[in-house]
């Protein structure tokens, strides 16, 4: 079987699992992945779907793994749940987002119907507590609010400069800057536009040699799409399919991050175990690769 041989202790429950292949983990569903490099290690944040059989996206809590080879992965305590936040009326944890600032890692979280949270802890690992009590951004900072989902799936990107910004939304991609503090956004809410966008959510920002790229899944059921610029404000353009479809799940959400000298693309699809569908997802790996004019490799899943 291909997936990942999962050694659990007893106790305070931090399992070692070896990763042998996509997906990366079979003992749980997975999904949204976001990825944070701190110094040599690579951590993952992750959601965590229900079980077999359901109808809807249905996550209570969010998952934590890190590496430091790629190979070998560590599960840690489960670092932050839905109920954590009072205000997230809903009870769905959508997908999230950490960022380090100052020594401090900011978990920026959605939810459906109470919009875009942050819990803030002192290491990657947490705990994390909820940050201000209330939502950093909700429905009504979505100016195009007309369904519950509007205001999903932060992405934090600090630019070369210091200034960190946060992207979201669904159907609409918004953006906006964070003070430095990380919870308070600075100034405009503005919408990425450009030909060719069909932008449904995920969004995500990396840059590398100058070049910014923004990825997002685009169309239903998703593909990853991406579009490239020389500022973080764009303009954007459109640069094609970087991921098709994978699996029988109608979304995907990536992560692109450099690691010891490599690209990595991550995400998820429904199909590699035991029953898994769209609401049933599990993460996967693999390698990302730049043509010489910056444009992006277009990533096939591999079961290696
Ligand atoms: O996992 C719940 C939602 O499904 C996420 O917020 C979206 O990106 C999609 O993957």
């Amino acid at each position: 079987f291909l997936g990942s041989a999962l050694y659990a202790q007893e106790g305070d429950y931090y399992h070692h699992l070896t990763a042998k292949g996509n997906p990366l983990f079979t003992h749980k569903y997975t999904a949204d992945p976001a990825a944070l490099v701190v110094g040599d290690t690579l951590w993952l944040y992750i959601g965590h779907d229900f079980e077999g059989g359901q109808k809807g996206y249905k996550l209570k809590d969010w998952l934590v793994f890190s590496t430091n080879d790629m190979a070998n992965w560590t599960e840690h305590p489960v670092p932050l749940k839905i109920e954590d936040f009072a205000w997230a009326k809903s009870g769905d944890a959508y997908a999230g987002h950490v960022a380090e600032r100052n020594g401090k890692y900011y978990w920026y979280i959605s939810t459906n119907w109470t919009g875009i949270g942050v819990a803030v802890a002192d290491n990657p690992a947490g705990p994390f507590k909820d940050a201000l009590g209330k939502p950093l951004l909700t429905n009504e900072d979505c100016f195009a609010s007309d369904h519950s989902w509007a205001c999903i799936d932060p992405a934090i990107f600090t630019d070369d400069d210091g200034q960190p910004w946060i992207f979201w939304g669904n159907g609409e991609c918004y953006y906006a800057k964070l003070k430095d503090n990380m919870v308070e956004i600075d100034g405009e809410i503005k919408q990425v536009n450009f030909d060719g966008f069909v932008f449904e959510e995920a969004p995500w920002i990396h840059k590398k040699d100058g070049i910014y790229y923004l990825t997002y899944a685009s169309g239903f059921p998703e593909k990853i799409a991406y579009a490239t610029a020389s500022t973080i404000e764009g303009p954007w353009e459109y640069q094609g399919i970087l991921n098709e479809i994978a699996g029988n799940s109608n979304t995907n959400h990536q992560s692109i991050v450099a690691f010891k000298d490599h690209w990595y693309f991550i995400y998820h699809n429904g199909g590699m175990q035991r029953g898994g569908t769209s609401f049933s997802r599990s993460v996967c790996i693999d390698p990302l690769y730049y043509n010489f004019d910056g444009t992006l490799k277009r990533v096939q899943m591999t079961t290696e």
